[in-house]
């Protein structure tokens, strides 16, 4: 649902010239082909706004052009967070735009209309820039946001599903929904983190149950929360009380997508432990986000990280509670070197995350302290413009496919251009081997009966497989170009298998190729350890596979190994195991793909148990 949009109109509309002399025609929730939805639109419209951020910044800068050139006196208002507030070429660059709204749009919004009606020139409005005049001074804040209409309980959402499942038939909706404004951090490669979003401003709690009622009224499938700290206030705890207990009554919503505080860790804890014990299933694991853990980084980007002792015992007391969490990492940021980089992923492992740690590649946005000139020169940064990524993209989707962009940093003062695409690799492989499993127990065993890290394994893997004609090496390979040529922003992100393939994350599409090539990778496996390490690991690198869910394999297997293998990878001291999934109804190759290597991969679903 489109919140933002929603909350200019309601809150222009409770002027009541608003009110009178405009109506709303229609919602744009989808990036329909641009020519025949401005051929066909209801009517000439007289105003339209558009918000704006890095997913649809394309598509809506070449709507607005071609609505512009069949209605040319249609005033396009933009706003949201990829309109750069310092940029004084704004105009010269996209002259579609009438006018453009900074930061929270809400006032801004209602002026400019009641302008419009008036047939005043769009000038000295605050919160805005203006054609043809310098930038304004950065806006305030919204003091009383109970003051915006909420677009649940006033119904404009109704209006707008009514609308939609009119044309198209039952959909699935997904809400994108705030209790609150701000966050008090600053991290620099964060629009967020910016002083203007420092102070937390907060919608009523009543206000909030209700529009909980109407998710769960409405059979909302999944809520996608914009707050930016969820746990962080003692009322976040009440809410999801009363979001679990509507999932108990109604079954809806099903997913509460957070994002989760980095202070106040025991409410954090409690509030994951609810929802377990409840068995409401709300959360898609707790983020434990550090983004580096190298101490001049966390410095350059002003992000203070819970204290690794503490982080320790909180990963482990969520694993006791059988709540999954994962760590997200990004690469290359300012003061990280390949070294420290994989420093970091080691001391995260060694801190007890088996789960998932999510390594994501710097993008740049216009607004953060990172998108700025002096802040890129102070750290060496070089950035350049390439393709969103576009992971799970289908063929179909890409017909009439308008590219959206970010900005990649490809060279940093402490990381060479090289060095930045080797991180990536390693990166891709670590995550490939380690938290998809495909080496999950050897890596386990090596590192508890020979002391090998975790980081050195993938290492020498790296290195004895590049540049080699086999399975492994050519899957390095193939990433390691693709990689390469998306952030110079010759291709989309991602893999496609074969012709009309999707567009797999490449960690995703080397899962395919390892799953289809099982016996070479065994082989493959066993050789390296042999060679590198001198070896013999035929056993362990067998039990490794047997421990990745297959869905053509009957469970549960009863399966034998020798002590030292159990006993060193998972620490069990027998030699006869059930090895078991709790996958149910996985039929097709398509489902198991899907699941294992998409929407269950930070849950270890490629995980079997074994007892
Ligand atoms: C929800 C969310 C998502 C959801 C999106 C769901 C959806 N489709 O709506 C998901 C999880 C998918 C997502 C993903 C990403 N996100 Co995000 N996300 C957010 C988040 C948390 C909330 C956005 C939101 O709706 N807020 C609520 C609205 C009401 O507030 P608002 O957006 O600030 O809008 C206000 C003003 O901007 C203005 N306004 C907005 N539109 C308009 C229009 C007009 C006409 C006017 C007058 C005013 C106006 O008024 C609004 C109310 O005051 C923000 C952070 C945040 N807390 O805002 C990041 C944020 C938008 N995301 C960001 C980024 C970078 C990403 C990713 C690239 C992250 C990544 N590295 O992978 C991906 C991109 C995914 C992709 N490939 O498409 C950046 C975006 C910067 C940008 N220039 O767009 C933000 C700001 C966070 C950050 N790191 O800085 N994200
Ligand atoms: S990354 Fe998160 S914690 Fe940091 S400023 Fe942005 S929203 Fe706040």
């Amino acid at each position: 649902m489109p919140l933002a949009i929603s909350y200019q109109w309601l809150y222009a509309q409770v002027d009541s010239t608003v009110q009178k002399n405009y109506q709303v025609i229609d919602v744009l929730i989808d990036k329909k082909p641009i020519t025949d939805y401005v051929k066909t639109m209801p009517v000439p419209p007289d105003v339209v706004a558009i918000s704006c951020y890095i997913w649809n910044w394309e598509y809506n800068k070449e709507l607005a052009k071609h609505i512009k050139k069949l209605y040319p006196t249609c005033k396009i208002i933009v706003g949201g967070p990829q309109v750069d507030k310092r940029d004084t070429a704004f105009f010269l660059k996209y002259p579609q735009f009438d006018i453009a709204v900074l930061g929270e749009g809400e006032c801004a919004f209602r002026e400019i209309l009641l302008k419009i009606h008036n047939n005043r020139e769009l000038v000295d409005i605050p919160h805005t820039f203006v054609k043809g005049y310098g930038i304004c001074k950065l806006p305030t804040r919204l003091k009383d946001l109970e003051a915006i209409p909420s677009p649940i309980l006033t119904g404009f959402y109704d209006w707008i599903i009514d609308k939609v499942e009119a044309e198209k038939g039952k959909q699935m909706w997904q809400v994108t929904y705030e209790t609150l404004r701000g966050c008090p951090y600053s991290c620099t490669f964060c629009d967020i983190g910016d002083d203007y979003w420092n102070k937390i401003t907060k919608f009523e709690l009543d206000r909030i149950y209700k529009e909980i009622d109407w998710m769960a009224e409405k059979k909302i499938e999944y809520v996608s929360m914009c707050d930016s700290n969820w746990g962080m206030l003692k009322r976040d705890k009440d809410i999801t009380q009363y979001v679990i207990k509507k999932k108990q009554e109604c079954g809806y919503p099903k997913v509460w997508e957070a994002t989760w505080a980095k202070s106040n860790s025991d409410q954090v804890y409690e509030i994951a432990k609810m929802d377990k014990d409840a068995g409401t299933d709300l959360f898609r694991g707790v983020t434990v986000s550090v983004q580096t853990l190298n101490d001049v980084t966390e410095k350059a980007i002003k992000r203070t990280n819970i204290k690794s002792k503490k982080l320790y015992s909180y990963i482990n007391l969520y694993d006791s509670a059988d709540i999954s969490t994962y760590t997200e990492l990004i690469w290359p940021m300012p003061g990280e070197t390949y070294d420290s980089f994989k420093q970091g992923i080691q001391k995260i492992v060694d801190m007890g995350q088996k789960s998932w740690i999510a390594i994501n590649a710097l993008q740049i946005t216009f607004n953060a302290e990172m998108g700025q000139q002096f802040y890129q020169n102070e750290h060496g940064m070089k950035c350049r413009e390439t393709p969103l990524d576009s992971y799970h993209v289908t063929v179909d989707d890409l017909d009439q496919y308008i590219v959206e962009k970010t900005f990649h940093v490809y060279e940093t003062a402490t990381a060479s251009q090289d060095e930045i695409l080797r991180g990536h690799v390693y990166g891709y492989l670590f995550v490939l081997c380690y938290f998809f499993g495909w080496t999950f127990y050897l890596m386990e065993y090596m590192k508890n009966k020979h002391d090998i890290e975790q980081i050195d394994f993938i290492e020498s893997l790296l290195n004895y497989f590049t540049g080699t004609n086999s399975l492994i090496g050519n899957e390095i390979k193939e990433t390691e170009t693709l990689i390469s040529e998306s952030l110079q922003g010759k291709r989309l992100w991602g893999r496609q298998l074969h012709d009309n393939d999707m567009y797999w994350d490449y960690k995703g599409a080397s899962c395919i190729m390892f799953y289809k090539n099982k016996d070479k990778l065994k082989q493959e496996l066993a050789n390296f350890v042999k060679r590198v390490y001198g070896i013999s690991s035929e056993e362990i690198v067998r039990f490794s596979l047997d421990m990745c869910y297959d869905y053509k394999t009957k469970y549960p297997l009863i399966k034998s190994y020798s002590i030292d293998t159990l006993q060193n990878s998972v620490g069990i001291q027998k030699t006869e195991v059930v090895i078991d999934h709790r996958a149910k109804n996985i039929d097709t190759e398509t489902d198991f793909k899907n699941i294992t290597y998409i929407y269950q991969r930070r849950n270890r679903f490629w995980k079997c148990s074994i007892s």
